[in-house]
């Protein structure tokens, strides 16, 4: 069921992308279903070029035949379409729950529009249920990690902090080679807060809170699409 629902948004998205138009490839199944559809329409003859936001998107782009740009060749971009793991209303967003969020900010901000594909079940009304992920340096992460920790209090959220393990037990390291604490917080009441808050901590390259990227959602539902913004 779910990956009917992803598919069909994911296929939504795919029919607003036009000859000429520089597409950032977002991360994710989600994501994924989009960067497929992407590739048969290619095939069929559709002219486009793509950024892609993760290594795995790329090997996929590059299997299904897109021909790929990178921001320094292209560094505008017309539409981003990237998966999420929660949205608002707002737009607002929290991302990187599959540890991409880095590559997939850049990208987004890069581009003019960024449509959020998902099934509904990723909207909430308060953002935080989904751990925060927060890309760090390896170098000083146990001073990081308290500065987040001091900050998290500050705000009155919870502090528990955990360094996201990949399947080996060791450290996942992103695809720039940092490492990902995830913040379980519960509710983020001020995200705009919370965010500047986080960006102003040296060891912090960045969090997956998406705050003003986003300019569309195409959600699936059991009934039918949902669309919002564009
Ligand atoms: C990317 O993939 C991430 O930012 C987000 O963490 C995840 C969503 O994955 P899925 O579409 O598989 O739920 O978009």
């Amino acid at each position: 069921m779910s990956d009917n629902l992803k598919r069909a948004a994911a296929e939504r998205a795919a029919a607003l992308v036009s000859d000429g138009m520089r597409l950032g490839l977002g991360t994710g199944s989600t994501a994924a279903y989009f960067v497929s559809a992407i590739g048969e329409r290619v095939r069929g003859g559709l002219k486009v070029v793509g950024v892609p936001t993760s290594e795995a998107t790329r090997e996929q782009a590059q299997r299904e035949g897109i021909p790929l740009t990178t921001l320094d060749e292209t560094p505008e971009l017309d539409l981003t379409v990237d998966g999420a793991d929660e949205l608002d209303d707002g737009l607002r967003l929290i991302k990187g729950g599959g540890g991409a969020h880095l590559r997939e900010k850049i990208v987004a901000a890069a581009s003019r529009r960024m449509i959020v594909i998902a099934d509904s079940s990723k909207r909430v009304a308060t953002l935080g249920r989904f751990p925060l992920p927060i890309e760090v340096v390896p170098f000083g992460l146990k001073a990081t990690e308290i500065a987040i920790a001091k900050l998290l209090k500050g705000l009155g959220l919870s502090t528990d902090l955990r360094l996201r393990n990949g399947k080996d037990g060791t450290p996942f390291v992103t695809d720039s080679g940092n490492f990902i604490l995830d913040a379980h917080l519960g509710r983020i009441e001020k995200p705009d807060v919370l965010a500047a808050g986080l960006n102003a901590i040296p060891g912090v390259v960045e969090h997956g809170l998406f705050l003003g990227l986003a300019t569309g959602a195409i959600l699936a539902t059991g009934e039918g699409l949902v669309e919002l913004g564009q």
